[in-house]
């Protein structure tokens, strides 16, 4: 059976001037069965929507940077990271792109979902540290064991569905998250504190974002398979369709 193309912003390393991505998305995507492609973070809509019809799915990665809170007319906090606006934009053309792709899957990871949510309207909490009260820690410093923390799973929804279960232990990279849910993004895990920590889209495409990350250490963990082997499944139907 041949596969599906997955298109995957890279990031981009300055002091190197290194483009790329970190391989964990390329493991797990090689593993369920779909074939990573590269789409440098430009801010040109054509060269974009190049890529996009030849993609057949897109995974938004995460970043070591914020969204400029002007796209959800935000002030700067004091907390915010640095800005990268050229994948604030490769994130918003793709997904409007695929507004017009109705069989295309999106899967949202950390940055990913917070683009996707910026996308459609709704706005992040800038930093959760000062901004959530008796927040769980939801990231560690570089020196310490990644953060994990429970969330609390909507079990009639997608990711409930999969993961089969109401709670689930995840590990936790993000000082920011989803405030206000965008148009028809129905918010479906919840740490603790209250954080919200994946969203679906509500007219049943498989638009999920999550705010852990999955691709780290998937292959130890069963619901991390099943949700990229679900991605996967859905980018195959629609290369079948073509
Ligand atoms: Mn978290």
């Amino acid at each position: 059976m041949e596969k599906p193309w997955i298109g995957i912003p890279t990031r981009y390393h300055e002091k190197s001037e290194y483009i790329g991505q970190i391989r964990h998305y390329l493991d797990a995507i090689l593993w369920a069965g779909g074939l990573p492609l590269m789409i440098p973070t430009v801010d040109d809509r054509a060269i974009i929507a190049d890529y996009i019809k030849r993609v057949d799915g897109v995974l938004l990665p995460g970043s070591p940077t914020d969204i400029d809170p002007k796209h959800y007319g935000a002030a700067a906090h004091d907390r915010l990271g640095k800005l990268y606006p050229e994948r604030d934009a490769t994130d918003f053309a793709i997904l409007d792109l695929v507004d017009s792709e109705p069989n295309m899957p999106v899967l949202g990871i950390c940055f990913g979902i917070q683009s996707l949510n910026v996308h459609r309207g709704g706005s992040l909490v800038q930093d959760i540290p000062a901004l959530v009260e008796s927040a769980v820690t939801h990231d560690e410093d570089n020196d310490k064991p990644a953060a994990r923390h429970m969330v609390r799973i909507a079990e009639d929804s997608l990711i409930g569905r999969l993961a089969g279960r109401a709670q689930l232990e995840v590990n936790s990279y993000h000082h920011q998250a989803v405030e206000k849910p965008g148009r028809n993004l129905r918010p479906v895990a919840f740490a603790n504190d209250g954080v919200i920590e994946a969203v679906e889209d509500t007219a049943g495409r498989f638009i999920v974002g999550v705010q852990w990350h999955p691709e780290r250490g998937w292959k130890e963990d069963p619901f991390s398979k099943t949700l990229f082997s679900a991605f996967i499944e859905q980018a195959t139907l629609r290369y079948n369709q073509r």
